[in-house]
């Protein structure tokens, strides 16, 4: 048991405030998680999958309102608006604490308050940092003990006086005396769900959602919205990335982070099977990375997360076998097909089902009209499980980082692979990164929106600044800034085609990268950036016709001038506190538009 005084004062506080049934401190040991998943699987909320196919897996569906992010309902409730920025939703904090209180006010009744200690990044490395979540939902629980280490080592490290973020989520579904959810997954109706960050006070208070980045706290609102804020107080960097080793073949090491919005492909090339020939690939985080200049001078990641929270549909053994090998056990599936054998299945698996529960718990055939798993289905499962999990993932002094990726969705327009100029030109690049929407969050419409270094959702702070932070972090790494790219899979034919294979063809990108690092290779300069000779990929074995390379590598000058006009709209809604660099970035780009080099 704690004596950290603030911790006990806060548990019991929200106790008093929620009003649970009873109180369960999280250890996190197999025996809890064991005990939660069985009550789960008795009261009809989860089901326990084929011990067979899929050992100690189980599958859940939620209510078919509450299936991802809620950006709408997402706020960060900073003193000052401007803190906040244009690209959040602000409301003043005292307003928004007066709000929730009254909704957290008895929520609890008739459930457990769970308290959860968890650290993002290993326990004891100088970059992680301890989080205590309070949920009513055992469903976070479980997904906890897989996404983040949690339990008595954190309240040992923590100690007497030793500080944390504190996390309070409740699904906010009360019940009455006597009543029980019978298997229904529990929430509020949208206008009562709010995801909240107080950024001065490091404090997140979500309710009303038990879905992902919603519910399970650690990952989008501490690793992230609240993680920046720190970042940009402290001088480091919190991002929507992956990381990558890659190893060439005569056994060079490049650690690659790579910034891709919501389900655009981070999880597969974090685990990506290369193509290629003596190249080799090796997974250390698939969603988040917390970076820290070392002594040394270098930039050091560290993955926070202890699991993976993927997309399930498209994911199958020809495009991530890795991570079909990763969800063989151990794992909980949300919103998939449940297959009459109690196996789930997912679109795009690669193989066929022929009968089976859609995600809504309706019978389900390949002729059923509607989608079997929801879009944004999902599969938690521990990293250790990973095939190519590196034998380094949990240093505690994290990888050096010698590549950034930035990427999105765009069937048109943006090249295959693009090499920035320079550090402030790749903050440019990744500045004005835009992607199609996707499933990730519910309320996201329309067709391409700028997602600035994957980050428009998870920036907890005001995003011009968070531009300066980077140009800043630049001029403090010097030599020791890594290379910037800007890579696109996504590219489509006219007939609505891939151009590109993608998956571990992927490989072949980033041999270009790193060979361009090591100078092995000459580049194209084009008004945009730095592009591949098409002599230069290594597209050996590949089936693609020099018509579609050509186009994967167009700089089509006319569409860029239309996509300027974008990007300067976009970039004006900062007004007076866009960076100066931003504005002589942008000035730059234009200008070799017009004079076409
Ligand atoms: P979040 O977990 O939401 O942050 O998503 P993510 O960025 O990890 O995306 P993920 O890797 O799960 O990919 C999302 C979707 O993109 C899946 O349906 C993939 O099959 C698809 N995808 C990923 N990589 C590629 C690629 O190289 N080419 C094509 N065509 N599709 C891809
Ligand atoms: C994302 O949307 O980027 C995710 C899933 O990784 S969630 O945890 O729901 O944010
Ligand atoms: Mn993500």
């Amino acid at each position: 048991m704690t004596k950290n005084k603030k911790l006990l004062n806060w548990v019991s506080e929200i106790e008093k405030l929620c009003k649970p049934d009873s109180v369960h401190w999280c250890d996190g040991s197999v025996q809890e998680y064991d005990r939660l998943i069985k009550e789960m699987c008795d009261s009809g909320l989860a089901l326990k999958l084929n011990e067979k196919k899929r050992s100690n897996c189980v599958h859940f569906r939620s209510d078919p309102s509450d299936v991802a992010r809620v950006e709408d309902r997402t706020y960060i409730a900073s003193k000052d608006k401007d803190s906040a920025g244009p690209t959040n939703n602000w409301i003043d904090p005292d307003a928004l604490k007066k709000t929730m209180k009254s909704l957290y006010d008895g929520c609890m009744r008739g459930r457990t308050l769970y308290v959860i200690p968890f650290s993002m990044g290993p326990i004891g490395s100088p970059i992680s940092k301890i989080g205590i979540e309070i949920t009513d939902s055992p469903y976070v629980v479980v997904n906890m003990h897989i996404m983040t280490r949690v339990g008595s080592k954190v309240i040992e490290s923590l100690g007497e006086n030793g500080d944390f973020i504190p996390c309070l989520h409740s699904v906010g579904k009360p019940l009455e005396k006597g009543e029980s959810d019978n298997g229904k997954w529990p929430c509020a109706p949208m206008e009562k769900k709010y995801i909240s960050h107080f950024p001065e006070e490091n404090l997140i208070w979500s309710f009303g959602s038990g879905y992902g980045g919603n519910a399970l706290l650690g990952k989008k609102c501490l690793a992230l919205r609240i993680a920046s804020n720190m970042a940009k107080r402290e001088g480091w960097m919190a991002e929507h990335m992956l990381i990558l080793r890659l190893t060439n073949p005569e056994g060079r090491q490049f650690h690659l982070a790579a910034a891709f919005p919501s389900a655009c492909g981070k999880t597969n090339l974090a685990m990506l099977q290369p193509t290629i020939k003596g190249w080799k690939c090796e997974c250390i985080g698939d969603d988040i990375a917390w970076m820290k200049i070392a002594p040394d001078g270098s930039l050091r990641a560290i993955n926070p997360e202890s699991g993976f929270f993927g997309v399930a549909p498209g994911t199958s053994n020809a495009s991530n076998p890795m991570a079909m090998d990763t969800v063989k056990a151990n794992s909980i599936f949300t919103n998939c097909v449940v297959t009459d054998d109690n196996d789930v299945w997912w679109e795009g698996m690669g193989c066929e089902c022929k009968h089976g529960t859609d995600w809504k718990g309706r019978e389900w055939t390949p002729e059923s009209k509607e989608k079997g798993a929801h879009p944004n289905a999902r599969f938690t499962a521990p990293a250790k499980q990973c095939p190519v999990i590196c034998p380094d993932w949990e240093k505690p002094e994290g990888v050096k980082i010698d590549v950034f990726v930035f990427g999105g969705r765009r069937s048109s327009v943006v090249p295959l692979v693009t090499e920035a100029f320079s550090w402030n030109h790749g903050v440019y690049l990744g500045a004005t990164a835009a992607s199609e929407a996707t499933a990730a969050a519910l309320d996201v419409k329309g067709n391409i929106r700028r997602d600035p270094f994957a980050m428009l959702p998870f920036c907890g702070y005001n995003m011009a600044d968070y531009f300066q932070h980077w140009f800043d972090m630049g001029a403090r790494l010097g030599n020791n800034a890594p290379k910037i790219f800007y890579v696109n899979w996504f590219r489509k034919s006219p007939e609505g085609k891939w151009l590109w294979p993608g998956f571990g063809d992927n490989s072949r990108v980033l041999k270009w990268i790193c060979e361009r690092i090591e100078g092995k290779v000459s580049a194209r300069k084009t008004p945009i950036g730095l592009l591949p000779d098409p002599k230069n990929l290594d597209l050996s074995g590949l089936d693609i016709s020099s018509a579609e390379l050509d186009e994967l590598l167009k700089v089509d000058t006319e569409a860029w001038k239309g996509e300027l006009a974008d990007i300067q709209e976009f970039l004006s809604q900062f007004s007076s506190r866009l960076p100066s660099e931003m504005k002589k970035q942008f000035d730059e780009m234009k200008s070799r538009l017009d004079k076409q080099i």
